[in-house]
């Protein structure tokens, strides 16, 4: 493991650190006293920010990307990132960034992550990326701790993808993989288009898109699956994302009388629509771990008891860590729509919706993640992230890599999500070191 440290003061004995608490410090060259983030503060703002959107009796939120919620989830961090004195700037696409300057005139090093959910989110998806990044920025100000690299802390636009898809539209749009009048055009599931939603909550900004490209990227996420808390441990050291494939397939069959077509004259798109769910947990438990396939949304038409479904749409997730297998997994989907077709009587067209191949992160950054956090005596263990990030984009320009903390029960977009506040904790204290230390030189 390489990571050059920096900051020889906030090495502590490995005796001092339990449970992820980062406790007193001895050794290292200086006396200067450990550097550690506001657990309190950090709490609440997470608490604050589920409120906005919040689902009642539940600590998660629904703040679907440019709604009124996002807008008022948006203001909300806007105004901590202003009372912090930073720099805010807003894109094309309505991606924010907020800079601290460093002492030198250098890129910054950036952190972030997004605020957008999806319709049944919890309180730390992306929220905790963004917030440990402002509590990073709070901390080092308090300290009167400068740096030489300009720090950034960025939310990017509609990383969920689920009412406007792509998934991670703001931070592709901000490395230059999808154009921004592309984005401005995607027609979300509700009719309408981002752009003209963009514009309508205040959030059409005037930077241009692609932005700049940052020094190094970190993003701290929570893990949202079983891996870390099955493992009992405290850190994930993200190395990748596995691959992303998305298609909506419509199915056009022909509606009919629930009780005077014989099941022998029936073209029913809902049964095609069924058979299609059904095969792909087959599809996905044939080819094994890590593969994964879900159907999340199905929409029949005219939706009525005594009506044969007419047309059927639905989204088809796959991914998997390995490209070859991913493309297979499609290429068997395209074959079984056929069949289905065939079978039915019915005609299927498909859209992809979104496809990322697998990402590799930075083996540097990620050594200094995992230096980082062995220093503190956290535990840590090397991952693919299984879900998309953020960060899966900024790795196209800059050394990117992730810090993961443990899900509870590894559930997520669940508004139940939960993670425990000495992981949170840890989590964000190992952010503020390691952008510490790449903002004052450590080698990217
Ligand atoms: O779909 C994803 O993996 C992410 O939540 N956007
Ligand atoms: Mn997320
Ligand atoms: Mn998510």
């Amino acid at each position: 493991m390489t990571g050059i440290r920096i900051h020889p003061e906030s090495t502590p004995e490995q005796s001092d650190i339990s449970q992820g608490h980062a406790g007193s410090y001895h050794g290292g060259m200086s006396a200067q006293p450990p550097l550690r983030i506001d657990r309190q503060r950090l709490l609440d703002r997470l608490a604050e920010l589920s409120a906005v959107g919040g689902i009642e009796g539940t600590t998660g939120s629904s703040r679907l990307a440019f709604t009124d919620a996002d807008r008022a989830g948006r203001g909300l961090v806007v105004t901590w990132m202003r009372d912090l004195g930073l720099e805010v700037s807003i894109d094309a696409i309505g991606n924010v960034v907020a800079v601290r300057p460093g002492t030198e005139d250098l890129p910054p090093v950036m952190t972030g992550s997004h605020i957008d959910t999806v319709r049944t989110g919890g309180r730390y998806d992306g929220n905790l990326g963004v917030l440990a990044g402002l509590e990073v920025v709070e901390t080092l100000a308090a300290a009167d701790i400068t740096t030489r690299h300009p720090l950034a802390v960025a939310f990017f636009s509609n990383e969920e993808g689920a009412r406007f898809a792509p998934d991670m539209m703001g931070s592709l749009v901000y490395v230059g993989g999808m154009g921004v009048e592309e984005a401005h055009d995607t027609v979300g599931i509700d009719g309408v288009t981002a752009g003209s939603e963009l514009e309508r909550i205040g959030y059409l900004g005037s930077m241009p898109c692609p932005g700049p490209a940052p020094h190094a990227f970190v993003e701290l996420h929570i893990e949202q699956g079983p891996v870390l808390e099955e493992a009992g441990v405290q850190i994930g050291v993200v190395e990748g994302v596995q691959g992303i494939s998305w298609t909506e397939i419509t199915i056009e069959g022909q509606s009919n009388h629930a009780g005077t077509t014989p099941m022998r004259l029936r073209h029913d798109a809902g049964l095609v629509a069924a058979e299609i769910t059904t095969w792909v947990r087959r599809l996905a438990n044939e080819i094994g771990h890590p593969q994964v396939a879900t159907v999340g949304a199905i929409d029949l038409h005219p939706n009525l008891v005594n009506v044969v479904a007419a047309t059927a749409v639905l989204t088809v997730d796959l991914r998997n860590t390995d490209e070859a297998t991913l493309q297979q997994a499609e290429q068997a989907l395209r074959i079984e729509l056929d069949r289905f077709a065939k079978a039915e009587g019915v005609r299927i067209s498909t859209r992809s919706l979104a496809r990322f191949e697998p990402v590799d992160f930075s083996p540097t950054v990620a050594d200094l993640i995992d230096q980082t956090a062995t220093d503190f005596g956290l535990s840590t263990m090397r991952m693919p992230s299984g879900a998309g990030h953020d960060a899966q984009m900024l790795a196209r320009v800059c050394p990117t890599a992730m810090i993961f903390t443990p899900s509870r029960d590894g559930i997520s977009h669940n508004p139940a999500e939960h993670t425990d506040p000495d992981d949170l904790e840890a989590g964000a204290n190992v952010l503020l070191q390691v952008l510490r230390d790449l903002a004052d030189g450590a080698a990217v």
